[in-house]
């Protein structure tokens, strides 16, 4: 496949191969997941310009470890993961994190190639011209797809039989259920080599703040949903009758984020009626945690063998280099 376009970041054009994601039906998914039995609603749907506005003001909040934590690791650890790269094209899912990149490709002059994958393009061919333009000798290419979906890599010209490198920080892995680790863990397998950012199990006591913190932040992150349903589906949640909660489950491992009703009500969306009782919870986001070996265990299960991790000193994030058996 030739790239589709070029995008203008004079004097840096951007190559862009343009897969077309399809875009899901927000209201056939939401009708889905208020039909069933326990309320849910998937994490992607949180990301609209809001969602993301407030996301990224949750990365830079005291409670919110992980981000800081991970690029602390990726700092200290530059120069051991700038060879763990080698000269090999670095491929990165979702190109949200342009701070982490740049860690890397700073490291690694010895790279010359960066492939940003994202569904979101505009984002993406920015992020991909900003990067060309502050790394002299890097090719930055936009490839707009579903990376959870089989990646489309032999069709990109520039990249049919180079080595690459697969970049996943930020613990967004950790949204998928173990089960949907392993699919997505096979599918990404076409890239080679993996590093891959995992948070790490610890006390509730730092985890249930990270995703409950004092300025309610995270509330307003998940209660956005809300607001994003009566904007795009004509809805009438009354916000001031929910509230957010997220709580640890020790046993599953996972951080359980939710919106609970605070008492009987009956919401409309468009012309459906949506009934909750008082206390009835609407799941938006499973966050799981994992100790190094859980997640070395997980990521052998899907064909991967694991080569080095990197963690901070407090225990609190893990960075995993995993190559293919
Ligand atoms: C995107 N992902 C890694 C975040 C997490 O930590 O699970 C999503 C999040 N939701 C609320 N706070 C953070």
């Amino acid at each position: 496949m030739s790239p589709s376009s070029s995008f203008q970041t004079k004097p840096f054009p951007v190559k862009l191969y343009d897969f077309h994601p399809p875009g899901e039906d927000f209201r056939s998914a939401v009708l889905r997941g208020l039909s069933l039995p326990q309320k849910s609603i998937s994490p992607k749907f949180l990301y609209d310009k809001r969602g993301s506005e407030l996301f990224d003001a949750i990365c830079q909040l005291p409670e919110y470890y992980l981000t800081r934590t991970e690029m602390g690791i990726l700092r200290a650890h530059a120069s051991d993961i700038a060879q763990a790269l080698g000269h090999r094209a670095l491929v990165e899912l979702g190109s949200g994190s342009s701070q982490k990149i740049r860690i890397l490709l700073q490291a690694a002059p010895q790279v010359t190639t960066y492939v940003g994958v994202d569904i979101s393009r505009q984002h993406l061919q920015e992020a991909c011209g900003a990067l060309m333009q502050d790394f002299e000798g890097l090719e930055a290419i936009a490839v707009c797809a579903d990376y959870t979906q089989p990646l489309p890599l032999e069709t990109i010209r520039e990249l049919h039989h180079r080595p690459t490198i697969g970049f996943f920080p930020g613990s967004s892995i950790g949204n998928l259920e173990p089960a949907e680790v392993i699919t997505f863990l096979k599918t990404v397998a076409v890239l080679g080599d993996l590093i891959v950012g995992v948070d790490l199990k610890k006390s509730p006591a730092i985890l249930e703040p990270a995703y409950d913190d004092a300025q309610g932040v995270s509330a307003a992150f998940a209660l956005n949903l809300l607001v994003r349903i009566n904007r795009e589906l004509g809805a009438n949640f009354d916000l001031a009758q929910f509230s957010y909660q997220a709580h640890y489950n020790a046993q599953a491992g996972r951080i359980e984020m939710a919106i609970a009703s605070l008492c009987d009500q009956t919401v409309r969306l468009g012309d459906v009626d949506v009934s909750f009782r008082q206390g009835e919870m609407l799941r938006t986001e499973h966050s799981y945690k994992y100790t190094v070996d859980e997640f070395q265990l997980l990521a052998m299960e899907a064909g991967f063998q694991p080569v080095r991790v990197w963690t901070d000193a407090d225990q609190l994030f893990s960075l995993h280099h995993l190559k293919q058996m």
